[in-house]
């Protein structure tokens, strides 16, 4: 019996140590813990199980929602700007206010106390104008990073069809990425795939990480009108290492307290030494140009699916113990921990992108404050 025991916890700790873990780990513990988000929403002040939106992984979306979903996007890239043109005169498009809202703030919402609260509202503003102003009936989809890591660019995300969020940029000579010390991905050149190849990019750039650089803008905040294709330099070279499934399962069952969780998630080093988080692991995996500009990322339309992921890990990281891992805030106001420590009652606005100032406790769950939404399982 103790020699089975034994053997029992040796097989675990050796399929631990290869990463044999199930495809669907990160999943089962979301659904276990479905007990806790009844009791979240049994306690919310403003949402109901009735009124409650799903979330969805793109590739379980039919082809007509991601139609839906992209025909919204590119709605809100023809709506105009509700920005000062002159002070703000590369942002042409109501797409574009989201760019310059995130460039505007990035200095205090990455490495900060609001880096969670802050892009959970912002992904969900985002969802909210493709409503409001475009008709979208859908909910935000994210891109489980670990369905795809082996291959990302096979995604039903990047692979270039017209139910992609657009492929691969084309294949150019370029260097490794100073950034990140990645190899040259299998791209580097302008998209010319799929619903986003005749993209115009705008704002930016403010700091590029692809070779050959973008041209560069004419302001030197980045702000003036620097039109030019979307590039991107997707490779698995990133998602292979980082964006495995034991990597995001990892993140979440070994982080005890709010500042390792944000602070794996973001930072250079993952647990086990080296590596990088899942927040740049993903952006990178993007990289190009905006994709891999931390002022103007968002100005890739995957974007919205990459935060769509980190905002779910999150969720499942708070459902684990929504007693002690929900309403709490920890980080300072400006990046890599500078400044004062945030609190519950500090405030997030989004100016032209958001419809009304937050404080982070009103945007600490997603059944609660403005959010009614949760992921599906
Ligand atoms: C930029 O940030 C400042 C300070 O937070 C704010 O007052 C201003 O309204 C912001 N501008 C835009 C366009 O978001
Ligand atoms: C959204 O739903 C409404 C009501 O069900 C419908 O009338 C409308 O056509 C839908 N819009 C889109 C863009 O699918
Ligand atoms: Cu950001």
């Amino acid at each position: 019996m103790a020699r089975l025991l034994s053997f029992a916890l040796l097989a675990v700790s050796w399929l631990s140590l290869f990463g044999l873990v199930s495809a669907d780990a990160v999943n089962d513990l979301f659904k276990k813990s479905k007990p806790n988000l009844d009791a979240q929403l049994a306690k919310s002040k403003t949402c109901t199980k009735d009124k409650l939106e799903v979330r969805k992984e793109w590739g379980d979306l039919s082809a007509t929602d991601k139609k839906a979903y992209i025909a919204a996007m590119l709605c809100i890239m023809q709506k105009p700007s509700k920005l000062d043109k002159t002070k703000f005169p590369g942002a042409q498009s109501r797409y574009d206010d989201f760019v310059v809202v995130h460039m505007n703030q990035t200095m205090s919402i990455h490495g900060t106390g609001s880096f969670l609260t802050w892009h959970r509202y912002y992904t969900w503003s985002f969802e909210r104008v493709l409503k409001e102003e475009c008709g979208y009936n859908g909910t935000q989809p994210y891109w489980d990073w670990s369905k795809w890591s082996a291959d990302p660019e096979k995604s039903p995300i990047f692979d270039g069809s017209d139910t992609s969020l657009s492929g691969n940029g084309e294949k150019i000579n370029h260097k490794a990425s100073a950034m990140t010390g990645a190899p040259a991905g299998n791209g580097g050149g302008c998209v010319k795939t799929g619903p986003f190849k005749d993209m115009v990019v705008r704002l930016g750039p403010v700091s590029p990480a692809v070779d050959p650089a973008p041209p560069r803008n004419p302001r030197t905040d980045g702000y003036g009108s620097n039109p030019r294709c979307l590039r991107r330099d997707i490779s698995n070279y990133l998602s292979s290492r980082y964006l495995r499934t034991q990597d995001v399962l990892g993140l979440i069952q070994n982080s005890r307290d709010l500042a390792t969780f944000q602070n794996v998630m973001q930072g250079a080093g993952g647990f086990g030494g080296g590596g990088m988080g899942v927040h740049s692991a993903g952006h990178f995996t993007i990289a190009g140009d905006p994709g891999g500009d931390f002022y103007t990322s968002p100005n890739d339309p995957a974007f919205w699916t990459h935060h769509g992921e980190i905002d779910r890990v999150w969720t499942i990281w708070q459902l684990q113990d929504i007693n002690t891992r929900v309403n709490i805030v920890s980080g300072g106001t400006s990046m890599m921990g500078f400044g004062r420590q945030q609190s519950l009652d500090d405030l997030v606005d989004l100016g032209v992108v958001g419809h009304k100032v937050y404080k982070i406790r009103d945007l600490v769950s997603t059944v609660d404050g403005p959010f009614c939404y949760t992921y599906d399982t």
